[in-house]
């Protein structure tokens, strides 16, 4: 129950700061239950509020307390005092704080010094708390996890677009993978000197996927357009032998239309500013990009000078994964080729559209292609249907031609993609998995696209917030109703915590009659149409059971509304129903697979036959890794079961199923959170704007994590493994005895009694030991110093083990 007196530290609440610190002038009793407090903030100005305890200020923290390492310390547990506490700790330059059992890093905005080989070196087979917060005392938590019982593990980097997401993801990878010996002039910052094989060949997917996954948007100039799911795969020594990369749904738009403030994908740009003359004349390009359609939409770029350097470091990054400079020759050749294709003329005669057989881009991207021009031409501005008795020929407008090119390049970028990955896997696990199939177990680190809502959001930006939804649910699930349930099963007191659950919007989104559903049986009728699309969703889930997750927006036209668990989106429709089916014409497939390109051939073949491959089969792609679970080969270059008969399958039923797989994926490990947090929408390093990491704590569940991890007991032990563990603490006149199963519980009693634990900080359920914060740091404490202290107890241990 919260008191308040004369002298007492509170916070007023704030329209433009969110909270102001004020101190308690005076307070009484206004009736029975309401009191009127007046207090005075920094200024001096004097405030009085009247109302019901739990409706008054929330009570400050002591200075002292203030900026605590780990909000889960702190006595008064409000959101001004989290707020207050990550903004204090980030204006000291501390980016990183905990929150019980969640890392949250602010975003610096600029070079930190604090990922240096020491800094690294410092962090090696030290325990979380030991040393300040860090993503590096993450990564050796995972890491230390792995290697006590081989269970796998992933690290979830999670936070809305441009928070940093993909630069900690990377830290994180680069400490894993780190030798774990110390290592004295290695450089953490480059791939090249010091490192591994293996880390090298880790660390050079990085440059690889960004240039050709990554674009500017207005949120990130840097923003993954894919998500990515890394595992670094260890042998029994717990030594790394290799690595799995598996990607989600790559934005397809992009390729051929950007806004005005946004970039394509950097590749187009590093190419252009990188390649030397010679090499870009070959290929018909240019240094400056801005003749292409496909680079000009997006109006100027400053970022001219690294992207040259970046092309240099990608290129690098590629010959260390085994991709040499005849397969770069070829890539290139592609990349070109589509560029080529942006720029083919199209005009219309009346209600015809019209390519010049001379087109010069159009012969340009054709010789590239290895497709005849002809063919190619004809495809574009013509459409066949078959019907059960005819072929019909019928032609097409210009918008409708421009739209199959676009298609065909979009496609083939997919593809291209697809097999990138493919062959950064086959280094990865070494060519034939022999490096992985010496794999025991891993850590995971998922980076994916952060949340995303802009003046109008589409098709992409549905699956992308879809794909934050869930993984937000996971969250939620692993962090209150697992705990708590567990807590029940286990028969132990416990007081239950309200939490906001996300799952009505995820039904909205992917079940039964949900709007992926809807989208999908309007996507196979022939006339389906995005109004009609629309149509269906407003009759199906404008109910008052979706009431507050489904709305009609009252200003837009062509939109519905998501409640989403960090902000509502209104999503425009159109475009919706083509991005799903995202098909090629039948035709233009077909000349591009018998293409004279055996590179090209290649490509198709990789992303087509994997996509087909795994509708039957659960995939085993880039080498034989049969001891990990796969998270699922599930990014697509995805048209087409070839012939007419196999369904194609839609691109939101196939990131629906790929995502399940992640999130059937993703419980089987242990995982550990890292939320990124964005302080400012302009990208400037140390400012700090209150409301907006507010709003982005409160949709994360920041407060309820603290509240269950204090309130709660966030270690868990079975009987028998923490017996196993710490059954050293007790003093064995004769060594320790032979046990059995039923004694381990009474063995465990012994052990927290032998080690002091207060009453408070343990309870005994029914087949676990459950510990509140600080306890386990305690006794591992205890038992390296007792382990190093009587040696003989080794050779024990191993007879009890037995
Ligand atoms: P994201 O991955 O979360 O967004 P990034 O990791 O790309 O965001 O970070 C965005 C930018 O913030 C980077 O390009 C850096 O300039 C800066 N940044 C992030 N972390 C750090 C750090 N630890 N030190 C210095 N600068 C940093 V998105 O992929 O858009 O959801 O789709
Ligand atoms: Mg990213």
């Amino acid at each position: 129950m919260t008191t308040y007196s004369p002298g007492s530290r509170v916070w007023l609440e704030d329209s433009q700061e969110g909270w102001i610190p004020a101190e308690v002038a005076s307070c009484t009793k206004a009736s029975a239950d309401t009191f009127t407090l007046v207090l005075t903030d920094g200024d001096g100005k004097e405030t009085t509020v009247t109302g019901a305890r739990d409706s008054l200020p929330h009570l400050r923290n002591p200075e002292l307390l203030e900026s605590a390492d780990d909000l889960a310390t702190l006595s008064h547990l409000n959101e001004p005092s989290i707020l207050h506490a990550v903004q204090t700790r980030y204006a000291q330059r501390k980016i990183y704080t905990y929150s019980g059992i969640v890392l949250l890093a602010v975003n610096p905005f600029e070079a930190v010094p604090m990922y240096t080989p020491e800094i690294v070196q410092q962090y090696i087979g030290r325990t979380k708390g030991e040393l300040e917060p860090h993503l590096f005392a993450i990564a050796e938590d995972a890491y230390a996890a792995m290697a006590l019982d081989g269970k796998g593990q992933t690290i979830i980097v999670s936070g809305e677009s441009g928070a940093g997401k993909t630069e900690s993801a990377k830290l994180v990878m680069r400490f894993i993978a780190a030798p774990k010996s110390p290592r004295i002039n290695s450089d953490m910052n480059s791939f090249v000197d010091g490192a591994s094989q293996v880390e090298q060949q880790i660390q050079a997917t990085n440059p690889i996927l960004e240039a050709f996954g990554n674009a500017k948007t207005t949120r990130n100039d840097n923003s993954s357009r894919f998500g990515k799911y890394i595992q670094l795969l260890f042998d029994t020594n717990r030594q790394i032998v290799g690595a799995r990369v598996r990607t989600y749904l790559l934005e397809r738009s992009r390729l051929s239309y950007q806004t005005q403030t946004e970039r394509n994908y950097h590749i187009f740009y590093q190419l252009c500013a990188g390649l030397p003359a010679d090499e870009l004349k070959e290929l018909g390009l240019d240094a400056d990009y801005s003749k292409f359609h496909y680079l000009n939409q997006g109006g100027p770029s400053s970022t001219e000078l690294s992207d040259r350097d970046k092309f240099h470091a990608m290129r690098d990054a590629l010959g260390i994964v085994g991709i040499d400079a005849a397969k770069q020759t070829s890539i290139f050749q592609l990349l070109a080729a589509l560029l080529h294709l942006g720029n083919i003329g199209v005009t219309q005669t009346r209600s015809d559209a019209v390519i010049e057989d001379d087109d010069p881009s159009m012969l340009h991207a054709m010789q590239y292609l290895g497709v005849d021009a002809t063919e190619f031409k004809k495809w574009t501005i013509k459409k066949q249907i078959i019907t059960r008795s005819d072929k019909i020929v019928t032609t097409l407008t210009a918008p409708q031609a421009v739209g199959v090119r676009d298609s065909i390049a979009r496609f083939v970028y997919a593809c291209l993609f697809e097999w990138l990955v493919t062959a950064v896997n086959e280094s990865l696990t070494g060519k034939y998995g022999d490096a992985a199939s010496r794999a025991e177990t891993y850590v995971g680190v998922l980076d994916i696209y952060g949340f995303e809502h802009f003046d109008k959001n589409s098709f992409e930006q549905f699956c992308i917030n879809y794909a934050n939804e869930k993984l937000q649910h996971e969250f939620n699930t692993y962090v209150f109703k697992l705990a708590q349930e567990d807590y029940v099963k286990e028969k132990i007191n416990w007081t239950f915590i309200d939490f906001d659950d996300n799952q009505p919007a995820i039904d909205l989104m992917e079940g039964k009659l949900g709007i992926l559903a809807l989208l999908d049986e309007e996507s196979r009728l022939p006339l389906g149409s995005d109004a009609s699309f629309l149509q269906k969703l407003n009759t199906q889930l404008d109910k008052p059971a979706n009431k507050a997750v489904y709305k009609m927006p009252k200003f837009a036209n062509a939109a519905f509304t998501i409640a989403h668990y960090a902000l509502d989106v209104t999503y425009a429709v159109d475009g919706f129903l083509e991005k799903n089916r995202d098909t090629v014409p039948e035709e233009h497939l077909t000349l591009l697979t018998s293409s004279n390109n055996a590179f090209l051939r290649e490509v198709l073949d990789t992303a087509l036959h994997r996509v087909s491959a795994e509708a039957a089969d659960p995939p085993s792609p880039g080498g034989v890794v049969s001891k990990i679970p796969d998270p699922g080969r599930t990014s697509l270059a995805g048209t087409t079961g070839r012939g007419s008969s196999v369904k194609k399958p839609t691109l939101g039923s196939i990131f629906k199923g790929s995502l399940g797989t992640l999130m059937d994926m993703l419980r089987m490990t242990n995982v550990h959170y890292i939320r990124c947090l964005k302080p400012n929408q302009h990208k400037m390093a140390w400012e700090f704007s209150p409301l907006q990491v507010l709003a982005q704590l409160r949709a994360a569940g920041v407060l309820e994590t603290i509240r269950i991890s204090t309130a709660g007991y966030p270690s868990r032990w079975t009987f028998e493994d923490f017996a196993r563990r710490y059954y050293i603490l007790i003093h064995w006149r004769e060594g320790p005895p032979l046990i059995k199963r039923e004694q381990f519980k009474r063995l465990c009693v012994l052990v927290v009694q032998k080690a002091a634990i207060d009453k408070s900080r343990y309870q005994m359920g029914e087949t676990k030991l459950f510990l509140r914060t600080g306890v386990l740091a305690t006794l591992e404490n205890l038992r390296s110093a007792k382990l190093s202290a009587v040696q003989f107890m080794q050779t024990n241990m191993r007879r009890l083990i037995a």
